[in-house]
């Protein structure tokens, strides 16, 4: 099976990211993970014209936290978009099913109740190694197509 990045993108076709405020939020459980997607969100917005003192980082324990931190952060702010970064890794126990569930369901809600882009940029996989192929390995970055996202969400709200 041919092997490709998926966060190659053409800066030419992402919307210009100046006068955006976006902020993002990142888990801290899997830390080696979400950091390189902090990272990548972060560079890749700063490259595309959003300025640092626009942009507003926050960091909570547990993925499961993302949608009341994405909710507190728009209601606090006056932000454009809103990256959540995660990662959740399968255990032997339900616990990964009710997470990604709660998660991805949450973070919809929050997107439709304050009408902005809420970007679900978690990775949810069987293994560690697979979520480092998608953090910077071979199966790109998902917090630098979180951040493309965000700004083509934002220009589609005009
Ligand atoms: C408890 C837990 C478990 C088992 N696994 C993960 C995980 O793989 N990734 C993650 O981001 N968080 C995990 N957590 C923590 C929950 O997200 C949450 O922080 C706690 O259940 C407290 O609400």
């Amino acid at each position: 099976m041919k092997k490709t990045n998926l966060s190659d993108y053409d800066a030419s076709q992402v919307p210009s990211g100046n006068g955006r405020k976006i902020g993002v939020v990142a888990a801290e459980w899997n830390a080696e993970i979400t950091d390189a997607l902090l990272d990548g969100a972060v560079q890749t917005l700063l490259a595309n014209g959003v300025a640092e003192d626009d942009l507003m980082v926050r960091r909570v324990p547990g993925t499961f936290e993302l949608p009341t931190a994405a909710d507190w952060m728009l209601q606090a702010h006056q932000l454009d978009a809103v990256i959540c970064i995660g990662c959740v890794i399968q255990g032997e126990t339900r616990h990964f099913e009710f997470i990604c569930q709660a998660v991805s369901q949450g973070l919809m809600n929050v997107s439709l109740k304050h009408e902005r882009p809420v970007i679900f940029s978690v990775l949810t996989t069987d293994t560690f190694d697979q979520a480092k192929q998608r953090s910077g390995g071979r199966h790109g970055n998902k917090g630098v197509e979180g951040a493309v996202t965000a700004l083509k969400m934002c220009a589609l709200c005009e």
